[in-house]
C-alpha cells in the first residue's frame, strides 16, 4: 500500500509557461544530477517507477510534478551539474530553476538531496542559496547512507548540520532509498513542510520503513 494511494504524475515543464496552476502547496526536490532525487521520491511515495531513475546522470531533464493528494505536490527538479550537456542547455536549466524559485507561490519548502559521501559541493551550496533566497525552509537528505557505516554516516550528518547551522532554516537527516533508512522521517519532514510547519532540528532516523519502502 502506498503512503499516498492516489499519487500520480501530473505534468512536466521545460519552460516557466508550462508550470501547472500555481495553487495548493508543493515541496521541490533538488540536488546534483545522479544524487538520488528520483529514487528518493519513489521511496517516499512507496511507488517504484513513479519518477524515472537512471545510472546515467541527467535522467530528469524536465521539472516533473507529482500530485501526492489533491493540492499537494512533490516536484522533481532537473539535476544540475551534469557536465556532459551543452553550455546552452545548462544555462536553460539554470534559468528555469531560478525562475521557478523566484516565482512559484505554492512552494513551501525544498528538499536538497546530497550524496552522503560528498555533501555540500559547490553545486549544493548554490542550490541552498537559491532556496534560502526565497526564504523557504530546506531539509537535506544525505542519501546513499547504505554506502557508509553507521558511524561514518553519523559523522557526515553532524558535519553537515554544523556547516549549515548558520543558515537557520536548514535541517538534515540520513537517508537511503535502497535500505529504506530515514524514509519515514523524510516523509514526515515533507508533510510538515507542506503544512507550513518547521521540521524538527534533530530529525530522528529510525530503522527501515516497516511498510516496505525500498
Ligand atoms: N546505493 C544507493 N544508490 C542509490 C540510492 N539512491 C539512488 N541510488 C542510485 O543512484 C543513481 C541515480 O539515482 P536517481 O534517483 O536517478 O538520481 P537523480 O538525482 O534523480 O538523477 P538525475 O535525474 O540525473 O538528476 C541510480 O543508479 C540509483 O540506483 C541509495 O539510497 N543508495
Ligand atoms: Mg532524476
Amino acid at each position: 500500500m502506498s503512503a499516498y494511494p492516489s499519487v500520480q504524475f501530473l505534468t512536466s515543464a521545460n519552460a516557466v509557461q508550462q508550470l501547472p496552476v500555481d495553487t495548493g502547496v508543493e515541496v521541490a526536490v533538488a540536488g546534483r544530477s545522479n544524487a538520488g532525487k528520483s529514487s528518493a521520491i519513489n521511496a517516499i511515495t512507496q511507488r517504484k517507477g513513479l519518477a524515472r531513475t537512471s545510472k546515467t546522470p541527467g535522467a530528469t531533464r524536465l521539472i516533473n510534478f507529482f500530485e501526492l493528494e489533491s493540492g499537494r505536490r512533490l516536484v522533481d527538479l532537473p539535476g544540475y551539474g551534469f557536465a556532459a550537456v551543452s553550455g546552452s542547455m545548462r544555462q536553460h536549466w539554470g534559468e528555469l530553476l531560478e525562475a521557478y524559485f523566484a516565482k512559484r507561490q505554492s512552494l513551501r519548502g525544498t528538499v536538497v538531496v546530497m550524496d552522503v559521501r560528498h555533501p555540500l559541493t559547490a553545486h549544493d551550496q548554490d542550490m541552498l542559496a537559491l532556496a534560502l533566497k526565497r526564504k523557504v525552509p530546506v531539509h537535506v537528505l544525505l542519501t546513499k547512507a547504505d554506502k557508509l557505516s553507521r558511524n561514518a554516516g553519523r559523522q557526515a550528518l553532524a558535519g553537515v548540520r554544523r556547516d549549515v547551522a548558520a543558515a537557520g532554516i536548514v535541517t538534515a537527516q540520513l537517508f537511503s532509498a535502497h535500505s529504506g533508512d530515514g524514509v519515514p522521517a523524510a516523509r514526515g519532514a515533507i508533510e510538515r513542510l507542506l503544512d507550513g510547519k518547521p521540521v524538527e532540528k534533530e530529525t530522528p532516523v529510525g530503522p527501515a520503513d516497516p511498510t516496505g519502502a525500498s
